[in-house]
Protein backbone atom coordinates (compact mmCIF):
# COMPACT_ATOMS: atom_id res chain seq x y z
CA UNK A 1 0.00 0.00 0.00
CA UNK A 2 3.02 2.16 0.78
CA UNK A 3 4.62 1.84 -2.54
CA UNK A 4 2.10 3.71 -4.25
CA UNK A 5 3.29 6.49 -2.06
CA UNK A 6 6.92 6.26 -3.43
CA UNK A 7 5.96 7.95 -6.86
CA UNK A 8 4.29 10.89 -5.38
CA UNK A 9 5.39 14.46 -5.84
CA UNK A 10 6.21 16.54 -2.84
CA UNK A 11 5.12 19.99 -3.09
CA UNK A 12 5.77 22.44 0.08
CA UNK A 13 4.39 25.87 -0.08
CA UNK A 14 6.45 27.71 2.36
CA UNK A 15 5.31 30.96 3.72
CA UNK A 16 7.70 33.19 5.63
CA UNK A 17 6.36 34.18 8.83
CA UNK A 18 7.81 37.19 10.82
CA UNK A 19 7.24 36.66 14.39
CA UNK A 20 9.63 35.68 17.59
CA UNK A 21 10.45 31.33 17.56
CA UNK A 22 8.02 29.64 20.13
CA UNK A 23 9.25 28.17 23.04
CA UNK A 24 9.15 24.22 23.02
CA UNK A 25 10.39 21.34 25.26
CA UNK A 26 13.33 19.80 23.87
CA UNK A 27 13.44 15.80 24.09
CA UNK A 28 11.27 13.43 25.13
CA UNK A 29 11.54 10.94 28.52
CA UNK A 30 14.56 12.66 30.81
CA UNK A 31 15.07 10.94 33.46
CA UNK A 32 16.46 13.51 36.45
CA UNK A 33 18.51 12.62 39.39
CA UNK A 34 19.00 14.71 42.28
CA UNK A 35 22.06 14.74 44.50
CA UNK A 36 22.22 16.45 47.70
CA UNK A 37 25.75 17.33 47.20
CA UNK A 38 28.01 19.26 43.94
CA UNK A 39 30.13 16.57 42.79
CA UNK A 40 27.69 13.41 42.29
CA UNK A 41 29.95 12.06 44.92
CA UNK A 42 26.44 11.16 47.57
CA UNK A 43 23.94 8.80 47.60
CA UNK A 44 21.44 10.39 45.32
CA UNK A 45 18.03 11.66 46.85
CA UNK A 46 15.16 10.76 44.44
CA UNK A 47 14.65 10.18 40.74
CA UNK A 48 12.41 11.26 38.43
CA UNK A 49 11.21 9.89 35.16
CA UNK A 50 9.40 10.58 31.86
CA UNK A 51 10.11 14.59 31.66
CA UNK A 52 9.67 16.72 28.81
CA UNK A 53 12.79 18.42 28.19
CA UNK A 54 15.37 20.06 30.45
CA UNK A 55 13.74 23.89 31.32
CA UNK A 56 13.65 24.76 34.78
CA UNK A 57 14.28 27.81 36.93
CA UNK A 58 13.71 27.37 40.57
CA UNK A 59 14.38 30.79 41.70
CA UNK A 60 16.19 30.19 45.12
CA UNK A 61 14.08 27.17 46.13
CA UNK A 62 14.95 23.59 46.26
CA UNK A 63 13.86 21.68 43.08
CA UNK A 64 12.55 18.74 44.48
CA UNK A 65 10.90 17.52 48.10
CA UNK A 66 14.25 16.82 50.19
CA UNK A 67 17.25 18.59 47.96
CA UNK A 68 18.63 21.52 49.26
CA UNK A 69 18.08 25.21 47.97
CA UNK A 70 21.90 25.38 47.31
CA UNK A 71 24.96 23.54 47.13
CA UNK A 72 22.85 20.41 44.70
CA UNK A 73 23.71 18.68 41.71
CA UNK A 74 21.09 16.85 39.29
CA UNK A 75 22.12 14.47 36.08
CA UNK A 76 19.46 14.84 33.60
CA UNK A 77 19.67 11.60 30.78
CA UNK A 78 18.03 10.72 28.04
CA UNK A 79 18.06 9.13 24.36
CA UNK A 80 16.74 11.42 21.54
CA UNK A 81 16.13 10.35 17.88
CA UNK A 82 17.90 13.01 15.73
CA UNK A 83 17.81 13.55 11.84
CA UNK A 84 21.24 13.86 10.42
CA UNK A 85 23.08 16.98 10.04
CA UNK A 86 24.63 19.72 12.15
CA UNK A 87 22.94 20.84 14.92
CA UNK A 88 23.53 23.85 17.42
CA UNK A 89 23.02 22.84 20.87
CA UNK A 90 22.16 26.21 23.24
CA UNK A 91 22.76 25.24 27.12
CA UNK A 92 22.29 27.56 30.24
CA UNK A 93 22.48 27.26 33.51
CA UNK A 94 22.53 29.29 36.91
CA UNK A 95 25.06 27.90 38.22
CA UNK A 96 27.33 25.67 35.52
CA UNK A 97 26.07 22.54 33.66
CA UNK A 98 27.79 20.14 31.08
CA UNK A 99 27.08 18.17 28.70
CA UNK A 100 27.50 14.49 27.37
CA UNK A 101 26.67 13.22 23.87
CA UNK A 102 27.06 9.53 23.71
CA UNK A 103 29.09 9.42 26.70
CA UNK A 104 31.88 12.24 25.05
CA UNK A 105 32.10 15.49 27.11
CA UNK A 106 31.34 17.91 24.03
CA UNK A 107 30.28 21.19 26.99
CA UNK A 108 32.12 21.67 29.94
CA UNK A 109 31.13 24.82 32.36
CA UNK A 110 30.64 22.88 35.46
CA UNK A 111 31.30 25.77 37.98
CA UNK A 112 29.60 28.31 40.07
CA UNK A 113 28.38 31.53 37.67
CA UNK A 114 25.54 33.89 36.87
CA UNK A 115 23.33 32.87 34.57
CA UNK A 116 24.72 31.98 31.41
CA UNK A 117 23.48 30.95 27.44
CA UNK A 118 26.29 29.16 25.53
CA UNK A 119 26.29 28.03 22.19
CA UNK A 120 28.45 25.14 20.74
CA UNK A 121 27.72 22.96 17.34
CA UNK A 122 27.68 19.08 16.52
CA UNK A 123 27.36 17.06 13.96
CA UNK A 124 24.57 14.02 14.42
CA UNK A 125 24.33 11.22 12.54
CA UNK A 126 20.34 9.77 11.90
CA UNK A 127 19.06 7.92 14.60
CA UNK A 128 19.11 7.39 19.14
CA UNK A 129 21.71 9.26 20.69
CA UNK A 130 22.29 9.30 24.33
CA UNK A 131 22.78 12.81 26.12
CA UNK A 132 23.59 14.06 29.37
CA UNK A 133 23.47 16.88 31.14
CA UNK A 134 24.89 17.68 34.59
CA UNK A 135 23.38 20.85 36.15
CA UNK A 136 25.41 22.04 39.27
CA UNK A 137 23.84 24.85 41.58
CA UNK A 138 26.01 26.35 44.37
CA UNK A 139 24.28 29.39 45.79
CA UNK A 140 21.26 32.04 45.05
CA UNK A 141 19.24 31.49 42.17
CA UNK A 142 18.62 27.76 40.13
CA UNK A 143 17.95 27.83 36.34
CA UNK A 144 19.09 25.54 33.61
CA UNK A 145 18.40 24.47 29.68
CA UNK A 146 19.13 23.09 26.61
CA UNK A 147 18.22 23.07 23.73
CA UNK A 148 18.70 22.53 20.37
CA UNK A 149 18.55 23.86 16.33
CA UNK A 150 19.40 22.27 13.32
CA UNK A 151 21.40 24.11 11.39
CA UNK A 152 20.68 24.58 7.29
CA UNK A 153 22.28 22.01 5.05
CA UNK A 154 24.94 22.18 2.54
CA UNK A 155 22.77 23.02 -0.40
CA UNK A 156 24.52 21.57 -4.20
CA UNK A 157 21.26 21.47 -6.72
CA UNK A 158 17.69 21.82 -6.91
CA UNK A 159 15.30 24.68 -6.94
CA UNK A 160 12.35 26.34 -6.92
CA UNK A 161 9.48 23.79 -8.75
CA UNK A 162 11.78 21.61 -9.05
CA UNK A 163 12.37 17.86 -8.86
CA UNK A 164 16.19 17.78 -8.84
CA UNK A 165 17.27 17.98 -5.75
CA UNK A 166 19.26 14.97 -4.49
CA UNK A 167 19.03 13.21 -1.31
CA UNK A 168 21.58 14.38 1.11
CA UNK A 169 21.83 12.54 4.24
CA UNK A 170 18.21 11.85 3.69
CA UNK A 171 17.43 15.28 3.03
CA UNK A 172 14.97 16.05 0.53
CA UNK A 173 14.86 20.00 -0.21
CA UNK A 174 18.38 21.62 -0.24
CA UNK A 175 17.43 25.31 -0.62
CA UNK A 176 19.09 27.04 2.28
CA UNK A 177 16.54 30.04 2.25
CA UNK A 178 13.33 27.46 2.86
CA UNK A 179 11.71 27.88 5.68
CA UNK A 180 11.27 24.32 6.12
CA UNK A 181 13.57 21.29 5.73
CA UNK A 182 12.49 17.67 5.14
CA UNK A 183 14.10 14.47 6.19
CA UNK A 184 12.88 11.42 4.94
CA UNK A 185 14.01 8.16 6.51
CA UNK A 186 12.12 4.39 6.50
CA UNK A 187 10.55 5.26 9.77
CA UNK A 188 9.13 8.59 8.53
CA UNK A 189 9.59 12.13 7.22
CA UNK A 190 10.32 14.51 9.80
CA UNK A 191 9.89 18.20 8.95
CA UNK A 192 11.64 21.07 10.61
CA UNK A 193 10.72 24.94 10.76
CA UNK A 194 13.47 27.23 10.06
CA UNK A 195 13.23 30.47 11.92
CA UNK A 196 14.61 33.89 10.27
CA UNK A 197 18.14 33.20 12.41
CA UNK A 198 18.14 29.97 10.35
CA UNK A 199 17.64 27.83 12.67
CA UNK A 200 15.59 24.36 12.67
CA UNK A 201 13.15 23.09 14.88
CA UNK A 202 11.39 19.78 14.90
CA UNK A 203 7.80 20.87 13.34
CA UNK A 204 6.52 17.01 13.06
CA UNK A 205 7.33 13.40 11.86
CA UNK A 206 4.89 12.04 9.60
CA UNK A 207 5.25 8.18 10.36
CA UNK A 208 4.53 5.49 7.52
CA UNK A 209 0.81 5.10 9.99
CA UNK A 210 0.23 8.48 8.68
CA UNK A 211 0.41 7.71 5.63
CA UNK A 212 -1.74 4.87 5.07
CA UNK A 213 -4.13 6.06 7.34
CA UNK A 214 -4.45 8.93 4.69
CA UNK A 215 -4.37 6.77 1.77
CA UNK A 216 -7.35 4.79 3.50
CA UNK A 217 -9.16 8.53 3.83
CA UNK A 218 -8.42 9.28 -0.15
CA UNK A 219 -9.98 5.87 -1.21
CA UNK A 220 -13.10 6.60 0.58
CA UNK A 221 -13.35 9.64 -1.08
CA UNK A 222 -12.26 12.25 1.07
CA UNK A 223 -10.15 15.43 -0.18
CA UNK A 224 -7.20 17.66 0.55
CA UNK A 225 -6.22 15.70 3.37
CA UNK A 226 -4.71 16.45 6.92
CA UNK A 227 -1.82 14.08 7.15
CA UNK A 228 -0.10 15.51 9.98
CA UNK A 229 0.83 18.98 11.97
CA UNK A 230 3.06 20.27 14.39
CA UNK A 231 4.49 23.85 15.39
CA UNK A 232 6.55 26.23 12.50
CA UNK A 233 10.02 27.52 13.82
CA UNK A 234 8.76 31.14 13.56
CA UNK A 235 5.77 31.88 15.65
CA UNK A 236 4.55 28.32 16.88
CA UNK A 237 1.70 28.28 14.07
CA UNK A 238 1.67 24.72 12.81
CA UNK A 239 2.88 23.50 9.77
CA UNK A 240 0.87 20.91 8.18
CA UNK A 241 1.18 18.24 5.51
CA UNK A 242 -2.15 17.55 3.29
CA UNK A 243 -2.30 14.51 0.91
CA UNK A 244 -3.83 16.38 -2.24
CA UNK A 245 -6.44 15.25 -4.93
CA UNK A 246 -4.04 15.52 -7.26
CA UNK A 247 -2.02 12.82 -5.38
CA UNK A 248 0.95 15.26 -4.56
CA UNK A 249 2.14 15.91 -0.66
CA UNK A 250 2.00 19.85 0.35
CA UNK A 251 3.69 21.14 3.40
CA UNK A 252 1.71 24.47 4.41
CA UNK A 253 3.34 26.99 6.77
CA UNK A 254 0.26 29.70 7.35
CA UNK A 255 1.95 32.84 7.39
CA UNK A 256 0.86 36.90 6.92
CA UNK A 257 2.22 36.78 3.67
CA UNK A 258 1.02 34.03 1.34
CA UNK A 259 1.78 35.88 -1.75
CA UNK A 260 5.32 35.30 -0.92
CA UNK A 261 5.39 31.45 -0.50
CA UNK A 262 7.65 29.06 -2.44
CA UNK A 263 6.77 25.94 -3.90
CA UNK A 264 9.29 23.20 -3.73
CA UNK A 265 8.26 19.59 -6.28
CA UNK A 266 10.22 16.39 -4.84
CA UNK A 267 10.28 13.07 -5.96
CA UNK A 268 9.15 11.20 -3.25
CA UNK A 269 10.57 8.33 -3.98
CA UNK A 270 13.24 6.62 -2.09
CA UNK A 271 11.39 7.79 1.30
CA UNK A 272 10.01 4.64 2.59
CA UNK A 273 10.70 0.72 2.08
CA1 LIG B 1 23.05 29.95 41.52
Amino acid sequence: MLLHYRFFLLTLLLIVCTFSAAQAAFGTNWTATYYNCTDFACPPVVTQTGLDGVNYDWGTGSPYIGVNADNFTIRFESVQTFVGGRFEFVPAADDGMRVFIDGALVYDQFYGRPFTEDRFQQTMTAGPHTLRVDYLELTDLAQVRIQWFLLPGDATSGGEGEAACPFTDGRLNCDPGASAVIYCYAYGIHIYGVDHTGRGFPSLVVTPEDLAQAQQDERAGKENILIASGPSAENGAPINLYLLSTGELQAQAPGPYPEVSKPYRFIFGDCLP
